[in-house]
C-alpha cells in the first residue's frame, strides 16, 4: 500500500497519511510523497484540501528509526527536504486545507495538523509537542503558529514540557477548531470540507493569503492588502453570483471562478 492515499472526490482532494504500523510517522518516501500529493491538489478540480490519517492514529512525526538508520537521508536533509516543504506548500495553496485529525498528532504531525487553515478532531485524539523528549526542538512551524494560536505561555510550557494535550482541551485552548465525537467525526469533519468546496475559492484562497500577510504587516499595510485582495474578490464570477442570488433571495451556485 503507498504511504500517501490520494483520490479528487466530490471537488475535495483527500489526502490519508497511512503507514498505520508506524503510527503514520513519515520516513522520506511519505514525506516526498505527501508533497507530490500536495502539488496535485494545486489542480483546479480541487476546491479543498482534506488531510487525515488510516488507522488508529493521525501521524507520530518522523520516524524515529530512519533518523539513526546510517543508510537514511541524515538530520541535514530532514527538515530541509522533507518538513519545510510540506509546511510551505500548504500555507501557499490558494484554497482551504482541513487537517481531520483522527488519532494521535506528534511533533511534525502536530505541527502539520496545526498549519492547516481548519482543524478538527476526535474526541479521543490528542496532540503531543514530542520534540522535547528526545532533545529535539518543535519543527514544522510549531514555534510559529502554536504561540500565535494559544498564546506565548501555553505554547512554552507545551513545548517544554512535552506534555499530551487532549483534543477537548485542544479546541479550549483555541489550538483547534472544534471537537467532534469518535462516532460523528469522519462525517462531521467531511462535511466541513464539503462546505468549503462549494464556497468561493478564490475568496477564500485570498482569506488565506492574507492571513499569511497579517503576521509581519503593520496595520496600515494590512488594509492596504486588504483593499487590493477585496478589489481582487469583486472581480471573481463567485461574486457576481453571491450578490446576485442575495437579491434574488435564491442559493447561489459557486464554480469557484
Ligand atoms: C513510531 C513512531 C515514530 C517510529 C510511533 N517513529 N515508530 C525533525 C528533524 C529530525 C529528526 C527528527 O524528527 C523531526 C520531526 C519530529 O517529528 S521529531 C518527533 C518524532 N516523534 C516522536 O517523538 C513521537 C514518538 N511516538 C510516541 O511518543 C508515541 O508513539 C505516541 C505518543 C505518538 C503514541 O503512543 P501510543 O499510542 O502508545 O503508540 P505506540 O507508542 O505503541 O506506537 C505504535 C507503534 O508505532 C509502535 O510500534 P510497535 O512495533 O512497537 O507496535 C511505535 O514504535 C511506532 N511509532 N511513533 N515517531
Amino acid at each position: 500500500m503507498p504511504s500517501i492515499l490520494f483520490e479528487i472526490k466530490n471537488d475535495i482532494g483527500c489526502i490519508t497519511l497511512n503507514r498505520t504500523e508506524k503510527l503514520n510517522s513519515f520516513n522520506r518516501e511519505m514525506a516526498l510523497l505527501m508533497q507530490e500529493k500536495l502539488d496535485a491538489c494545486k489542480s483546479r478540480e480541487v476546491r479543498c484540501v482534506y488531510i487525515t490519517g488510516a488507522g488508529q492514529g493521525f501521524c507520530a512525526g518522523q520516524d524515529l528509526a530512519e533518523v539513526v538508520d546510517p543508510k537514511g537521508p541524515g538530520m541535514s536533509k530532514i527538515l530541509f527536504e522533507h518538513y519545510n516543504p510540506i509546511i510551505k506548500k500548504i500555507r501557499e495553496l490558494e484554497k482551504p486545507v482541513v487537517a481531520a485529525v483522527n488519532g494521535v498528532a506528534a511533533g511534525a504531525g502536530a505541527n502539520i495538523a496545526l498549519c492547516c487553515d481548519v482543524v478538527v478532531a476526535a474526541q479521543s485524539a490528542s496532540f503531543l509537542q514530542a520534540f522535547s523528549k528526545i532533545g529535539l526542538i518543535p519543527d514544522s512551524s510549531g514555534t510559529y503558529f502554536l504561540p500565535r494560536l494559544i498564546g506565548w505561555q501555553k505554547a512554552s510550557a507545551i513545548m517544554m514540557l512535552g506534555e499530551k494535550i487532549s483534543a477537548t482541551e485542544a479546541e479550549r485552548m483555541g489550538m483547534i477548531y472544534k471537537v467532534f465525537s469518535d462516532n460523528s467525526f469522519g462525517d462531521q469533519a467531511m462535511d466541513i470540507a464539503t462546505q468549503l468546496a462549494q464556497m468561493p475559492t478564490k475568496g477564500l484562497a485570498y482569506t488565506k493569503q492574507l492571513l499569511n500577510l497579517s503576521f509581519k504587516n503593520t496595520l496600515d499595510e494590512q488594509l492596504q492588502e486588504e483593499d487590493r485582495y477585496q478589489q481582487q474578490a469583486a472581480k471573481t464570477s463567485d461574486f457576481k453570483e453571491g450578490v446576485k442570488s442575495f437579491l434574488e433571495k435564491k442559493s447561489p451556485r459557486f464554480t469557484g471562478e
